[in-house]
């Protein structure tokens, strides 16, 4: 199978959470957005697919995936999908829905940090709520970003099934991945207020470092799939905000 990945070309996103377990599982994808324009490629061919896919559920916004004849939208929808056919979930109800509380939790985070550089609307350029932003931002980086970041440290911490700390069970999970995802976008983002934090987060660090030495990943990351962190982005860096 031939999994079609739909999301945005030119920013990693969210989408970039589907796309390090499809890469780390060495799946076999295409990142539909980013192939040639055609009517198999490109933004059109993520355009007709959204506004009206011949079958399956439409979604609300990118990212979706198309597996066979399935489209599954929603991030931590599609990972609670993908993930078991391809390893890297934990098994049993119990241990999955927790690894997707844990997923949903990271997407929520997504969204704050999005609001810190678009406090009042996506469709307004960020120099017109610059003072918004700047707000926000002071309240995230104080309070939001250790409060986050300071429940996966307690999370790895607290699970000491494993001979490797992992968030879930004894086995690297989708969940890892993403945390490894955005601890890399806050270095992106908020390169100042992230130095500090992480003095006090060495479990989500060690994780993040093995998480990056993982082969296929690391394969993945410097190859040219993996697209630079960019201020089109979720994860955005204006020095004003990491003050
Ligand atoms: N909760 C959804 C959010 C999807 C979402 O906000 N997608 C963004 C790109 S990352 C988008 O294209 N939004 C367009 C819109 O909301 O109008 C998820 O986790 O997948």
């Amino acid at each position: 199978m031939t999994y079609e990945l739909y999301y945005w070309p030119g920013v990693q996103g969210r989408g970039e959470f589907v796309r390090l377990t499809l890469e780390d599982a060495g799946a076999d994808y295409v990142d539909v957005a980013r192939l040639p324009d055609g009517p198999h490629g490109g933004t059109q061919a993520l355009l007709k697919m959204l506004e009206a896919p011949p079958h399956g559920h439409p979604s609300l916004a990118p990212p979706f995936l198309k597996a066979g004849r399935d489209l599954i939208g929603q991030t931590a929808n599609i990972l609670l999908y993908l993930a078991p056919k391809l390893g890297l979930a934990p098994r049993g109800e119990a241990a999955r829905l927790w690894a997707h509380q844990l997923q949903l939790t990271l997407i929520d985070l997504m969204a704050e940090v999005h609001d810190t550089h678009h406090p009042i609307a996506g469709s307004l350029y960020y120099e017109d709520q610059r003072d918004e932003a700047l707000r926000r931002s002071r309240y995230l980086r104080r309070e939001r970003l250790p409060k986050y970041l300071g429940y996966f440290e307690r999370t790895l911490a607290d699970n000491a099934s494993g001979r490797q700390r992992v968030l879930v069970g004894n086995a690297v999970s989708y969940a890892d991945l993403s945390l490894f995802q955005v601890i890399e976008g806050l270095r992106y983002a908020f390169p100042r207020a992230q130095r500090r934090l992480e003095k006090r987060l060495p479990a989500c660090v060690a994780l993040h470092d093995r998480m990056a030495a993982r082969p296929r990943l690391a394969a993945y990351l410097a190859s040219d799939r993996r697209v630079p962190f960019n201020n089109d982005g979720i994860f955005r860096h204006y020095p004003e905000l990491d003050a």
